[in-house]
This record gives C-alpha cells, structure tokens and sequence, in this order.
C-alpha cells in the first residue's frame, strides 16, 4: 500500500496511452514558479526563434538547464550556450526540478532528472503548430510540461500528422506527463484565452521539462 499513490488518485487522468494529465497538480506552488520567471530571463531573455521552414516562431521562449533547445536557420537541436548571450543557460532551479521530478514519479517514472527546461510564453494570438518532440537523444525518458497562467487549448494528434487531432484545455497548475508511446505523437496549441490570470497577467507560460542527452 502506497498512501501518497491514492490520496490523490482522483487528479492523475489518462489522457492517451503513456500521458497523464495530473489536474491541478502544480496550483500551490503556480505563483512561486512564476516568480522564478524575471530572475531566469534577466540571463537569457525570451526570443523568438526562427526556424528552416517556417520563419519566425510566434511562441516567446528560453531555456533553463545544463543544455537548451534552440532553433535556427540550420535547424534544431540542444546546446549547452544560449546563442544570444554566448553564456550558458540559467540552471534549473530547484522549486522547477523538484516539482517536475514528483509529477513523474505521480506518472510512474522514477527519478526524472531533466537537463533541460524549455519556457514557452504565449499571449492570445499566439499558436503552436503540430509537431513532434524528436531532438531529445533520450526518448525512453518522460516530458512534464507544467501550465501556469492563462488556459489555453491543447491539440492532441496521433503518429502521423495526418491523424485527426482533438482539443483539451489545460489550466493554470495542470502538469501533463507524456511518455511511453505517448512521447512522439502529434501536439500543439491552437488558441490562449484573452484576458489577464491574476498571478501571469496577459501571459500562458508553459515549462517543458526534458531529458535531452
Ligand atoms: C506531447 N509545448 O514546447 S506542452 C513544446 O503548451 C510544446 O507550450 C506546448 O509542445 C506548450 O514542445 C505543449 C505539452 C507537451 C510538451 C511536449 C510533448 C506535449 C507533448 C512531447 C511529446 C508529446
Ligand atoms: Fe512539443
């Protein structure tokens, strides 16, 4: 018997094969995430990428962590300096790594330790396509991506980019952790609310946590 297992059982809601929408799960601890955001992006601000095929990436984003995924005419991939400051990227700081490592626990996966943190930074009119999260060298390991902020609509696709992909809001506090066969499909985010969240303002944010290499 595991108490902690079933004490809040009721949250932990299968999404898809291998993701877990743990509702809520991040809502006491949602406005000390975000007072980590100013300290992190006054060492590497958020930008916005461009990438090979489609220009200038709408959502706002940096990274935390001892490598960072970044994007650039040349394509994708991790690095451990931020190519705006040429330093590297700010570490991860522990109220992020330990919150991430006990959703995964909640999911199932033992000892996540992410080496990196992308956050992604929304405002109404910003949308992310459907893609996949393919530059991770370590695709047994889970992702936690945490909301704080304002809600927005999820798209959840299949395998293919062609698959029918549904909606799913996600709320201020939700942490969704997606592996096992769940790790490579199809997903974006198709629309924020307008408005202001009390504790993010005009703002979604979004923390990705990874293992990257
Ligand atoms: C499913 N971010 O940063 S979080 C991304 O809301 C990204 O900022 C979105 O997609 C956001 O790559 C969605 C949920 C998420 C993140 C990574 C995944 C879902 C995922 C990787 C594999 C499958
Ligand atoms: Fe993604």
């Amino acid at each position: 018997m595991q108490p902690d297992l079933f004490s809040d059982s009721r949250t932990a809601v299968p999404l898809a094969p291998g993701a877990v929408l743990l509702g809520g799960f991040a809502l006491a601890e949602g406005g000390a995430l975000l007072d980590e955001i100013p300290r992190l992006e006054a060492i590497s601000p958020f930008r916005h990428m461009t990438t090979r095929s489609r220009g200038r990436l709408a959502v706002a984003m940096f990274n935390c962590g001892e490598t960072g995924w970044v994007s650039d005419r040349r394509g994708y991939r991790y690095q451990a300096l931020d190519p705006e400051t040429g330093k590297p990227w700010p570490a991860i700081p522990d109220i992020f790594r330990s919150l991430a490592a006990r959703a995964a626990e909640r999911a199932g996966y033992a000892d996540f330790v992410p080496d990196a943190c992308l956050v992604n930074r929304y405002d109404a009119d910003t949308r992310l396509s459907l893609h996949q999260d393919m530059d991770e060298r370590d695709h047994d390991a889970p992702i936690v991506s945490v909301s704080l902020g304002l809600s927005a609509s999820f798209l959840w696709g299949g395998p293919s980019r062609r698959d029918r992909a549904v909606r799913h809001r996600v709320h201020h506090g939700d942490v969704v952790v997606w592996g096992g066969p769940s790790r490579m499909m199809f997903h974006g985010l198709d629309g924020v609310e307008r408005g202001r969240h009390s504790l993010a303002g005009a703002w979604r944010y979004n923390l990705t946590f990874r293992k990257a290499r």
